[in-house]
């Protein structure tokens, strides 16, 4: 994955580890209003969709003022419930810089917030797609080891040249993972819950495919960041998550993926444990549509 921000120097104003000041009493009574009408929105809407893990978690959120969370106070919740905390970032930062804050339980967030015309769709990851999204799963003690895990596991996979590998991990179950929850799907992907859209399309529509976590099978298939996904990945519960990835040795897994052909994201393969088989409705609409993307959150830096 390439990083716009990759071997720069962090900004001006930006500390050696590219993290800023949030300064909380700097957003104005309409950006704190936009953020209200964005988290009522889509606290609504994700009533019966998102993974009772994110809900509970959503309770991290609800501080003592109104509108975009104070890092500082944010942190302080998290700090007593998992020991992460939030930092902001001027935006996109090296990849070596994010997996060194999250592999020390620091998420790194963006402190801007979209503007009105872009509720439903920009290109970098603002406050409401990191806290909004991201910060609830933080607060599950099993989610939050594994995002260190996979920062921790993205600290090697830059010694092996394995990080675009290692990054479609992040993107089909951080940033756009299912859940199955009482045989139901549910989300828990940041990418999903911060957009109005995807949280719909992910659970409801026929056109992506819905398949099984596997490993190998999430680090062979490529991902579009200019609509909504193709193919979503359902874990079993976040523990077996979590499992997998701390026991599994990537060194060997990496060596074997070089000799595999990549996948696209539309095809299924003979050993997939396909939930829902896509009609790929949407794809052939897009791909003869071109310009017209209708991609709500992209969530995270491009591949
Ligand atoms: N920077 N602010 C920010 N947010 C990210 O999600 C992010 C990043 N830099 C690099 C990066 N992600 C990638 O390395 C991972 O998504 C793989
Ligand atoms: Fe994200």
């Amino acid at each position: 994955m390439e990083s716009a921000a990759a071997g720069l120097r962090p900004p001006e104003g930006a500390a050696a580890d590219w993290t800023v000041p949030q300064r909380w009493a700097h957003y104005s009574a309409a950006e704190h209003a936009l953020w209200d009408r964005l988290f009522a929105r889509q606290a609504r809407q994700l009533r019966s969709r998102a993974s009772r893990v994110w809900m509970r978690g959503l309770e991290a959120l609800r501080l003592s003022k109104p509108g975009i969370p104070d890092f500082d106070e944010l942190s302080e919740r998290l700090m007593a419930s998992t020991g992460w905390q939030v930092v902001a970032v001027p935006g996109l930062v090296p990849d070596a810089v994010f997996f060194d804050h999250l592999a020390n339980r620091r998420f790194v967030a963006g402190s801007f917030l979209r503007r009105p015309d872009q509720i439903d769709y920009l290109e970098e990851p603002d406050v409401f797609h990191d806290v909004f999204g991201h910060v609830p799963m933080l607060a599950d003690p099993v989610f939050a080891d594994y995002i260190q895990a996979y920062g921790q596991g993205g600290q090697r996979s830059l010694g092996f040249g394995a990080l675009a590998k290692l990054a479609r991990l992040y993107w089909y179950t951080v940033e756009f993972g299912l859940v199955e929850e009482e045989g139901n799907l549910k989300i828990y992907g940041s990418g999903i819950v911060s957009s109005h859209g995807e949280s719909r399309f992910a659970l409801d529509d026929p056109s992506p495919h819905r398949i099984g976590f596997d490993l190998m099978r999430v680090m062979r298939t490529r991902y579009r960041i200019d609509d909504y996904q193709q193919c979503y990945f359902v874990v079993p519960d976040f523990a077996t998550l979590l499992d997998t990835t701390l026991n599994t040795d990537f060194a060997p897994v990496y060596a074997a993926l070089e000799g595999m052909d990549e996948v696209d994201p539309t095809a299924l393969l003979p050993g997939d444990r396909v939930i829902h088989r896509g009609t790929q409705a949407r794809g052939a609409i897009s791909a003869s549509d071109a310009g017209s993307s209708s991609r709500q959150d992209p969530a995270g830096p491009p591949a």
